[in-house]
């Protein structure tokens, strides 16, 4: 039997913050149910997919919290990385991310850096290395150069012989890229013509094949008829990779098979009642917490401008 109730709060730390469950005056919770306080709960942009189960998801109208009562945020933010930050270098650089102590992110910008633009005529390149069995992951944040002129390549090796993964130029944000193996090469090239800022990306290292967060696949599967949902759909702000969802939750199961889960799918991904949300989008999972309130917090990255669908089931 499960009894898992999500209710939190978060995290403000001044990053910019979309509210997405406020409890205030019973605004913004899911559903009632057996354990929650009386009135009037709406789904506040949240759809339920709870079959013929009974399970409910409550949002408590408790004191304390950031937000009035008790609420779920999500939290993004520019990260910058005080000491992992590379510049496209004059002559070839080969970057260890995690000799540098950069692993966990490192900005990555033209030769202009953050501030200024790149020149004319430059051929550059540089090489990222992650561990070995680990995959080097690039973020793009921002992108301008002069398009069919000033060209971005990056390659899935060490060196501009490996395959070529893709050439960017112009304003159009290039996506998430990630090596095979554990090092990637970018090369720039300019004309004698006209610059312009340039890009800032992060990168960082991560193993395959999941992405960002790398959640192991699990082996817990579960009868089918008792896996329950609520979901929404959330955009990440330009220039916004990364998004914190915190809260804080009771979750009461039986230790072998009850589980809170969170998922960030592509909106294609449609929650069925009694069926589970592949492993491979899981960011977070939680069984046993226990039963008093336990605050949880879970980062993802992805592509600024793009809509997500954030799954709790
Ligand atoms: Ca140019
Ligand atoms: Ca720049």
């Amino acid at each position: 039997m499960r009894t898992l109730y999500i209710l939190g709060l978060l995290l403000s730390l001044g990053w910019a913050q979309t509210i997405l469950v406020d409890g205030t005056s019973n605004a913004g919770s899911f559903e009632s149910g057996n354990a929650c306080n009386t009135g009037t709960f709406t789904a506040d942009g949240w759809t339920i997919v709870n079959g013929t189960q009974t399970n409910r998801w409550a949002v408590n109208t408790g004191a304390g919290a950031h937000h009035g009562s008790r609420a779920i945020y999500i939290s993004t933010y520019n990260y910058t990385f005080p000491g992992c930050a590379y510049n496209m270098p004059p002559s070839h650089q080969d970057i260890n991310l995690q000799s540098a102590g950069c692993c966990g992110g490192a900005n990555f910008y033209d030769s202009g850096g953050s501030g200024s633009s790149y020149g004319n005529n430059e051929n550059r390149t540089i090489t990222f290395y992650a561990p070995a069995g680990q995959q080097v992951y690039v973020v793009f944040t921002s992108f301008h150069t002069e398009a069919n002129y000033d060209y971005l390549y990056a390659y899935d090796g060490p060196n501009t012989l490996s395959p070529l993964i893709g050439t960017y130029h112009g304003t159009t944000l290039p996506p998430t890229i990630n090596s095979t193996g554990n090092s990637l090469t970018f090369r720039f090239t300019s004309d004698g013509l006209i610059t312009y800022s340039g890009w800032s990306a992060i990168v960082f290292c991560g193993p395959p094949p999941t992405g960002c967060m790398g959640i192991p696949p699990h082996d817990y599967n579960t009868g089918s008829s008792s896996v329950v949902h609520f979901y929404r759909d959330v955009t990440l702000p330009a220039g916004e990779p990364y998004m914190t969802i915190s809260a804080y939750v009771k979750v009461q199961g039986e230790g072998c098979c009850d589980y809170l889960d969170i998922f960030v799918a592509p909106t294609s991904v449609t929650p069925m009642a009694g069926t589970e949300v592949a492993a491979t989008h899981r960011i977070g999972r939680y069984n046993m917490v226990g039963s008093g309130w336990t605050q949880i917090s879970r980062t993802f990255c992805g592509t600024p401008g793009q809509t997500y669908r954030v799954i709790f089931s």
